[in-house]
């Protein structure tokens, strides 16, 4: 309610201060608190990280092209960080976030302040934290609206609603992380996930928590779905309705109407929900698409309960449940994420760069070390290895002080140049049985430097090292253009002739397939130091991600604004 009289009143007087004196959410300036907060779930309370008490966060709202100012107050006893997941910030990588890649992390008893600059972003993103496994619960929705006098390229929905999907261990997250650093082996696999933080009614001590969306009977609603998960993709559906996805990663889509999406951690979709259904309650339901051949995982479902009002009517007593694929089901996963389109209208172009500067191929593998252990207990990954992964076969390494800082004062070399155009071994990278000697990889900070304003065109080759499986690469700074994907290897002289140069997706997230490959597009016009990753956390702390640093134009306009002067010191 608040939103929709603020934005009226902004139309009126275009006057942003107003909306702080009215003591709404949608101000252009934010303070965020991170404190440990008691919550319980699954029979227990544990303190967790949060911002501002709340889990999940609170959402931060602007209109497209503002700039939002977020306070950053360090009350735990963690490092934290805070990343906008998706937000270009033009030429301003300082407040991007990722530890150790753009800045050091802000200490306990400090605080920074955060300039999150919208230009090109409309939907729906989020931001969380980006220091060690903190993001777990320090992240929330980031919701941008059209600018005043534009709308929705859709019939402008009656209500809208945020669906955090999130993961929840029942032991202490930090803790989890701790011990995965230490073994070597798979991290401890969560005990729920949760639908806007709650595990909902197939877990114990859960279902007086469990959250209700009320729907009235014929309106349409939209629902930002996003997953801030840790370590698993997701299936999700709503029973007997479909969902008309409208919007992926802020940038609309032609509309896809499907009974189940697939959202991988990182990912945010948007979709429109009637309720065209009679009047009762429906389970909404997510849980894990995972693909990987024995790889452990949480294969727990959550649930929310769609329920009409409105109405006199008696609800069934147990809600019907939606068709969710099963866990490994590939096949369904790219029949979804396969189909998604960019809008391409007059108002929402697709701009896919057509020619290529520079094209890059990178293989994402899982990899393992052997074990050097300190006091001679066993790793615990594969064959009493240490689990590992990379990109063309580097591990990366997050150096002391952070690669940002480093490059602007062109001072201290703590990071190389060399990422390789290629992977430095060619072998049949989907192969199933591939020679053992070819898992252990090297461990490195090498960037790749990209020439502004030039085309680049990335490769994401999939291996088949240790367990093949689906990845959700992640890029900072420049969202792109999946111009292509398939199985198996790719091939440089077929694969180009089948890309879509016309409607492609335009995503800051990716799932490449199991055992196959995507190609991303994207013109190099951001001049920053961004972080390229996987997005399931247990693969980014093993090493899936490198760093790509766009270079510095001619012009003053193409080139870094200074370091805001109270960056954090590592
Ligand atoms: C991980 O799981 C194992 C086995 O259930 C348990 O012994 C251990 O305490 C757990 N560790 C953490 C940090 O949750
Ligand atoms: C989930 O995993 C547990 C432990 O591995 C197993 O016992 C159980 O059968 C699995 N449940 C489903 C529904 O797959
Ligand atoms: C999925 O898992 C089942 C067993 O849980 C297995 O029988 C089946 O082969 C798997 N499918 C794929 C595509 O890996
Ligand atoms: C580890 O084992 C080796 C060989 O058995 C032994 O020489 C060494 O002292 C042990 N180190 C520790 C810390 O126990
Ligand atoms: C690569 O491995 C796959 C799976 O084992 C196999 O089907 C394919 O023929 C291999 N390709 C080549 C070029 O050897
Ligand atoms: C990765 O590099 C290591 C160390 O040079 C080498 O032993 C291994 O075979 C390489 N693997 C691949 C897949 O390139
Ligand atoms: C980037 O390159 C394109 C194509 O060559 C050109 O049209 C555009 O003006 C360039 N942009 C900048 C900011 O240099
Ligand atoms: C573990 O060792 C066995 C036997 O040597 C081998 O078949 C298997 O591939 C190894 N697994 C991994 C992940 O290295
Ligand atoms: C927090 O960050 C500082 C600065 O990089 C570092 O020295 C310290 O070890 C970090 N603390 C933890 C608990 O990681
Ligand atoms: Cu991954």
């Amino acid at each position: 309610m608040c939103l929709r009289n603020m934005s009226l009143i902004l139309q009126l007087l275009g006057l942003i201060l107003l909306l702080e004196f009215f003591g709404c959410n949608a101000s252009a300036h934010y303070t965020f608190v991170i404190e440990k907060t008691p919550y319980t779930r699954l029979c227990s309370t544990k303190n967790i990280l949060t911002v501002n008490r709340q889990f999940p966060g609170p959402p931060l709202f602007a209109r497209k092209g503002e700039t939002v100012i977020v306070d950053v107050i360090n009350k735990a006893n963690d490092n934290i960080t805070i990343h906008w997941h998706g937000v270009r910030q033009p030429r301003s990588p300082w407040w991007d976030g990722p530890a150790y890649v753009t800045q050091c992390p802000i200490k306990p008893g400090s605080q920074f302040r955060y300039k999150v600059i919208f230009t090109t972003e409309e939907g729906t993103l989020w931001w969380h934290a980006h220091a060690d496994w903190t993001r777990a619960t320090v992240h929330g929705p980031i919701v941008i609206f059209p600018k005043v006098g534009s709308t929705y390229p859709f019939p402008k929905p009656y209500e809208e609603m945020p669906i955090v999907l999130g993961e929840w261990w029942k032991r202490d997250v930090a803790q989890v992380y701790r011990q995965l650093l230490r073994t070597g082996g798979d991290p401890n696999v969560s005990d729920a996930f949760t639908i806007n933080g709650q595990p909902g009614d197939l877990y114990p001590c859960s279902k007086q928590g469990t959250f209700r969306l009320s729907v009235q009977e014929g309106k349409t609603y939209l629902l930002r779905i996003i997953n801030a998960g840790m370590n698993d993709n997701l299936f999700f559906a709503i029973a007997q309705h479909k969902l008309t996805v409208v919007s992926v990663d802020a940038r609309y889509t032609k509309p896809l109407t499907r009974d189940y999406i697939v959202i991988p951690p990182g990912q945010t979709i948007d979709a429109l929900l009637v309720a065209n259904q009679s009047p009762n309650h429906y389970y909404m339901a997510a849980r894990a698409y995972s693909s990987g051949q024995g790889v452990i995982f949480d294969n727990t479902t959550t649930t929310a309960i769609l329920q009409y009002s409105g109405h006199q009517y008696t609800p069934s007593s147990f809600p019907s449940f939606p068709y969710l694929p099963f866990y490994n089901d590939t096949a369904s996963s790219v029949s979804f994420t396969g189909a998604l389109r960019s809008l391409a209208s007059k108002d929402h172009p697709a701009k896919v760069p057509l020619m290529v500067d520079t094209q890059l191929i990178s293989t994402i593998s899982v990899n393992t070390f052997p074990c050097r252990s300190i006091n001679n207990s066993t790793c615990q990954g594969p064959n009493g290895t240490r689990f590992a992964a990379s990109m063309n076969n580097i591990t990366y390494r997050n150096p002391s002080v952070s690669i940002l800082q480093a490059y602007y004062k062109d001072m201290i070399k703590v990071f190389g140049e060399s990422f390789p155009n290629r992977p430095p071994l060619i072998y049949n990278f989907t192969g199933d049985f591939l020679p053992q000697q070819l898992q252990t990889p090297m461990r490195g900070t090498e960037v790749k430097l990209l020439d502004y304003n030039s085309t680049m065109e990335i490769v994401l080759q999939g291996t088949n090292l240790v367990a093949g499986e689906d990845h959700p690469m992640h890029l900072h700074g420049h969202s792109f253009y999946v111009v292509g994907w398939g199985f198996g290897n790719f091939d440089k002289n077929k694969d180009p002739l089948r890309y879509n140069l016309i409607d492609p997706p335009f995503q800051n997230t990716a799932l490449v397939p199991k055992k196959g490959w995507i190609a991303i597009r994207f013109r190099a016009d951001n001049p920053g130091v961004w972080f390229m990753h996987c997005h399931l956390e247990r693969h980014l702390t093993w090493g899936m991600d490198t760093v790509l640093i766009t270079k510095n134009g001619l012009s003053p306009r193409a080139q870094l604004v200074p370091p805001p002067a109270d960056l954090p010191p590592c």
